[in-house]
């Protein structure tokens, strides 16, 4: 166990880094590299900042909701207008002339996150301590929170399977993991886009993602802007249309959380609880692949499963997905020290040491990531994994006690990468902190 005092230490770190990164209604992810509000770190920050000023956590979650689209979406990301270095800048997205639905008072991106954000609000509820204020809270929320959920099941599932589709790799938030290369190689550029990159002039290159993938991430983002963000052409005309895991995964608790919220306020949960049911069987009907014992993304364009060893694999146990049986199954291969777990060094490792793309130092193929193994310890919690839980909070604990509240680590040495001072990384360690604050 650790000292007592190394932990008060931490804590007060942490909370540095979050003011540090505070804008005013919002927290940037990183100092430089991200310096806007995006949509599924907000929803991080905001659990870290319930347990240290409640109305603050609250602000996160009502300034995300001021970007959202008439449609329901909520994109993710919401610009700053003090700072301009970040690429695509909002001239590049050019929401509001393309579509007449983008908030007219903040610019915003085309695109959307991982959906946990119900999830967070509802964590921000219940570690308040003055209830009555956090439910004013949440009636104001509940109503936009309830149409972005509704976006999902309108828009993003046309062919009503219980599983939402996205449109772009930045929508998964694992941007430059293996599960997308093979759908991005296939892409055929009708054009090259012209474009000048900003991450990879304040991170090491070899940290970020290739020239290649960012010309797809581009052209991408041209694609839409092309067809003015219209679902139905971008369901036509893109070549990047995916069922992920981790994102469906998300989305599903969410409902539940979101049912949550209704019982609070004493509104109907009818609908919601037709959206948790239709998720939950998507999820383990057309994800989960029976020979391999793995769940999967789907790729709708080329109709078939994304067979990866990634860690996203593992994400339905956050929800509560699997039955016991393959729960059992998932954690067994998470713990093995050839695949997640590695033997002198920091679990969990974002793709399977054994997999041919795994690489210790690149984004999101291969590093550990604080929020991943937030999830985790949760999923671990969930199905009575007490013990594996309480060495992965010792080991993530380690890890920022040793390098500090880097964007990821190296499984081996904890060297950290990418970002210094990223605030999901800060925030999710107070979580941890104070939830399991014998640790
Ligand atoms: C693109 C902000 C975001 C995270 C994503 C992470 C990274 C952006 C980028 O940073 O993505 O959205 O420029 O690389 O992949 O998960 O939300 O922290």
């Amino acid at each position: 166990m650790t000292d007592q005092s190394l932990l008060k230490g931490l804590k007060k770190r942490a909370v540095k880094v979050l003011k540090d990164n505070d804008t005013g209604n919002s927290t940037k992810p990183a100092p430089l590299l991200y310096p806007h509000q995006w949509m599924w770190d907000s929803a991080f920050i905001a659990i870290g900042l319930s347990h240290i000023d409640e109305e603050r956590a609250q602000q996160e979650i009502l300034s995300l909701l001021r970007g959202q689209w008439t449609n329901g979406m909520i994109p993710h990301i919401i610009f700053n207008p003090h700072y301009a270095k970040y690429f695509p800048n909002p001239a590049f997205w050019n929401t509001p002339a393309c579509f007449s639905g983008a908030p007219k008072t903040v610019q915003t991106s085309g695109i959307t996150q991982p959906p946990i954000l119900a999830s967070a609000t509802y964590a921000v509820f219940k570690n308040s301590s003055n209830k009555k204020k956090a439910t004013a809270f949440l009636k104001k929320v509940f109503p936009a929170l309830k149409k972005y959920y509704r976006f999902f099941l309108t828009y993003r599932d046309p062919i009503e399977e219980g599983l939402a589709y996205i449109i772009h790799p930045w929508e998964s938030g694992l941007d430059n993991s293996p599960r997308w290369d093979e759908v991005l190689s296939n892409i055929k550029m009708k054009w090259t886009p012209k474009y000048e990159r900003v991450d990879n002039k304040i991170i090491s290159p070899e940290q970020r993602p290739g020239g290649q993938e960012y010309d797809k991430y581009t052209y991408l983002v041209e694609l839409f802007r092309d067809v003015n963000y219209d679902s139905n052409r971008i369901w036509d005309e893109n070549p990047f249309i995916v069922q992920p895991v981790l994102f469906n995964c998300l989305l599903y608790e969410s409902t539940q959380s979101l049912k949550e919220i209704c019982k609070i306020l004493d509104e109907d949960t009818a609908e919601i609880e037709q959206w948790t049911l239709k998720i939950r069987n998507g999820i383990n009907n057309k994800l989960w692949d029976k020979n391999l014992k793995m769940y999967c993304d789907f790729d709708l364009k080329n109709n078939r499963l994304i067979k990866k060893d990634t860690i996203a694999s593992f994400t339905p146990l956050y929800a509560g997905i699997p039955s016991q049986g393959i729960a059992d199954l998932l954690v067994n291969t998470l713990m093995l020290p050839t695949q997640y777990w590695p033997t002198d060094g920091y679990p969990l490792t974002s793709v399977s040491m054994s997999a041919p793309e795994f690489d210790p130092k690149k984004y999101w193929r291969g590093p550990v990531w604080i929020n991943i193994n937030w999830l985790m310890i949760n999923g671990l919690q969930r199905y009575a994994y007490y013990e594996e839980a309480g060495r992965l909070i010792e080991k993530t604990i380690d890890l920022v006690l040793k390098s500090g509240f880097y964007e990821y680590f190296d499984p081996f040495t904890g060297k950290g990468y990418g970002s210094d001072k990223f605030s999901w990384s800060a925030s999710l360690i107070i979580d941890l902190l104070e939830t399991y604050g014998k640790y």
